[in-house]
Protein backbone atom coordinates (compact mmCIF):
# COMPACT_ATOMS: atom_id res chain seq x y z
CA UNK A 1 0.00 0.00 0.00
CA UNK A 2 2.84 2.26 0.70
CA UNK A 3 4.69 1.06 -2.33
CA UNK A 4 1.35 2.25 -4.08
CA UNK A 5 0.81 5.67 -2.54
CA UNK A 6 4.64 6.40 -3.10
CA UNK A 7 4.64 5.53 -7.17
CA UNK A 8 1.03 7.59 -7.36
CA UNK A 9 2.61 10.66 -5.86
CA UNK A 10 5.59 10.46 -8.33
CA UNK A 11 2.93 10.37 -11.31
CA UNK A 12 1.02 13.16 -9.49
CA UNK A 13 4.54 15.35 -9.40
CA UNK A 14 5.33 14.67 -13.21
CA UNK A 15 2.23 15.44 -13.99
CA UNK A 16 2.22 19.09 -12.08
CA UNK A 17 5.98 19.70 -13.61
CA UNK A 18 4.45 19.42 -16.96
CA UNK A 19 1.83 21.47 -16.58
CA UNK A 20 3.49 24.08 -14.77
CA UNK A 21 5.46 25.61 -17.33
CA UNK A 22 7.86 28.18 -15.86
CA UNK A 23 8.15 31.07 -17.99
CA UNK A 24 10.81 33.70 -17.24
CA UNK A 25 10.83 37.14 -18.70
CA UNK A 26 13.43 39.62 -16.44
CA UNK A 27 12.68 39.93 -13.00
CA UNK A 28 9.55 38.06 -12.87
CA UNK A 29 8.90 34.86 -12.94
CA UNK A 30 6.08 32.91 -14.14
CA UNK A 31 4.33 29.25 -12.81
CA UNK A 32 1.16 27.30 -11.85
CA UNK A 33 -0.81 28.79 -14.95
CA UNK A 34 -4.24 27.07 -15.46
CA UNK A 35 -7.23 28.09 -16.81
CA UNK A 36 -10.57 25.85 -15.66
CA UNK A 37 -12.36 24.50 -18.17
CA UNK A 38 -15.70 26.16 -18.26
CA UNK A 39 -18.36 23.96 -17.46
CA UNK A 40 -21.59 22.96 -19.51
CA UNK A 41 -22.07 26.05 -22.56
CA UNK A 42 -20.64 28.86 -19.98
CA UNK A 43 -18.53 30.99 -22.19
CA UNK A 44 -16.68 31.84 -19.17
CA UNK A 45 -14.42 31.02 -16.80
CA UNK A 46 -11.47 31.79 -14.12
CA UNK A 47 -7.60 31.62 -14.97
CA UNK A 48 -4.47 31.26 -12.50
CA UNK A 49 -1.36 31.28 -12.50
CA UNK A 50 1.59 32.78 -9.47
CA UNK A 51 3.73 35.58 -10.86
CA UNK A 52 6.97 36.29 -8.48
CA UNK A 53 9.05 39.55 -9.23
CA UNK A 54 12.81 38.11 -8.21
CA UNK A 55 13.71 42.28 -8.94
CA UNK A 56 14.03 45.01 -7.10
CA UNK A 57 11.88 47.44 -8.63
CA UNK A 58 8.09 47.41 -8.01
CA UNK A 59 6.10 46.72 -11.16
CA UNK A 60 2.47 46.75 -12.04
CA UNK A 61 0.40 44.33 -13.87
CA UNK A 62 -1.76 46.91 -16.22
CA UNK A 63 -3.84 43.78 -17.88
CA UNK A 64 -4.61 40.63 -19.25
CA UNK A 65 -5.81 39.33 -22.56
CA UNK A 66 -6.22 36.36 -24.86
CA UNK A 67 -7.16 35.58 -28.43
CA UNK A 68 -9.99 33.19 -27.00
CA UNK A 69 -11.79 35.35 -24.21
CA UNK A 70 -12.87 38.66 -25.12
CA UNK A 71 -12.35 40.49 -21.98
CA UNK A 72 -10.36 38.83 -18.93
CA UNK A 73 -10.21 40.86 -15.73
CA UNK A 74 -8.44 41.14 -12.58
CA UNK A 75 -10.79 39.66 -9.59
CA UNK A 76 -10.04 39.84 -5.97
CA UNK A 77 -11.88 37.67 -3.32
CA UNK A 78 -13.20 39.61 -0.49
CA UNK A 79 -15.02 38.15 2.85
CA UNK A 80 -18.22 40.26 2.56
CA UNK A 81 -21.18 40.11 5.25
CA UNK A 82 -21.51 36.70 7.06
CA UNK A 83 -18.41 34.77 5.32
CA UNK A 84 -20.42 35.37 1.83
CA UNK A 85 -17.57 35.22 -0.73
CA UNK A 86 -17.78 38.44 -3.15
CA UNK A 87 -15.16 39.17 -5.87
CA UNK A 88 -14.50 42.08 -7.05
CA UNK A 89 -12.48 43.56 -10.38
CA UNK A 90 -9.81 45.86 -9.96
CA UNK A 91 -8.06 47.90 -12.77
CA UNK A 92 -4.05 46.98 -12.04
CA UNK A 93 -2.37 44.94 -9.38
CA UNK A 94 0.81 45.71 -7.84
CA UNK A 95 4.07 43.27 -8.30
CA UNK A 96 5.54 44.07 -5.27
CA UNK A 97 10.09 43.97 -5.81
CA UNK A 98 10.74 40.36 -3.59
CA UNK A 99 7.33 39.22 -3.45
CA UNK A 100 5.01 37.06 -5.23
CA UNK A 101 1.44 37.23 -6.00
CA UNK A 102 -1.37 34.30 -6.56
CA UNK A 103 -4.44 34.00 -8.29
CA UNK A 104 -5.26 30.64 -7.43
CA UNK A 105 -8.06 28.89 -7.03
CA UNK A 106 -10.77 30.59 -4.38
CA UNK A 107 -8.90 33.50 -4.01
CA UNK A 108 -8.30 35.99 -6.38
CA UNK A 109 -8.24 35.15 -10.18
CA UNK A 110 -8.30 36.46 -13.49
CA UNK A 111 -12.29 36.29 -14.82
CA UNK A 112 -12.28 35.09 -18.30
CA UNK A 113 -15.41 35.85 -20.47
CA UNK A 114 -16.79 36.01 -23.94
CA UNK A 115 -15.53 32.86 -24.97
CA UNK A 116 -16.43 31.85 -28.07
CA UNK A 117 -14.71 28.94 -29.07
CA UNK A 118 -14.82 26.16 -26.38
CA UNK A 119 -12.17 25.07 -24.66
CA UNK A 120 -10.64 21.93 -24.82
CA UNK A 121 -9.23 19.87 -21.71
CA UNK A 122 -5.77 19.50 -22.14
CA UNK A 123 -4.92 22.39 -24.41
CA UNK A 124 -3.04 25.60 -23.81
CA UNK A 125 -4.30 28.95 -24.30
CA UNK A 126 -1.89 32.03 -24.37
CA UNK A 127 -2.26 34.87 -21.80
CA UNK A 128 -0.74 38.33 -22.25
CA UNK A 129 -0.02 39.77 -19.14
CA UNK A 130 0.91 43.70 -19.76
CA UNK A 131 3.10 44.86 -17.14
CA UNK A 132 4.47 48.88 -16.35
CA UNK A 133 7.44 48.13 -16.62
CA UNK A 134 8.54 44.59 -18.15
CA UNK A 135 5.74 44.86 -20.81
CA UNK A 136 3.53 42.34 -22.33
CA UNK A 137 4.71 38.97 -21.61
CA UNK A 138 2.92 35.86 -22.72
CA UNK A 139 2.15 32.84 -20.44
CA UNK A 140 0.98 29.24 -21.51
CA UNK A 141 -2.03 28.04 -19.16
CA UNK A 142 -3.45 24.86 -19.55
CA UNK A 143 -7.03 23.98 -19.66
CA UNK A 144 -7.68 21.76 -16.67
CA UNK A 145 -11.38 20.05 -14.95
CA UNK A 146 -9.75 20.45 -11.64
CA UNK A 147 -7.15 22.59 -9.79
CA UNK A 148 -3.38 20.84 -10.21
CA UNK A 149 -1.88 22.82 -7.02
CA UNK A 150 -4.56 21.90 -4.13
CU1 LIG B 1 -14.39 36.48 -10.77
Amino acid sequence: MHQFFHTFAKALCVGVLLVTDLAIAADLEFSKAWVRAPIGQSNMTAGYLVIDNKGEKEDRLLSVQSDVAAKIELHQNNNGEGGVMRMRPVDDLQIPAGKSVSFRSGADHLMLSGIETPLKVGDFINLTLTFKLAGDIVVPAQVLRRNPYP
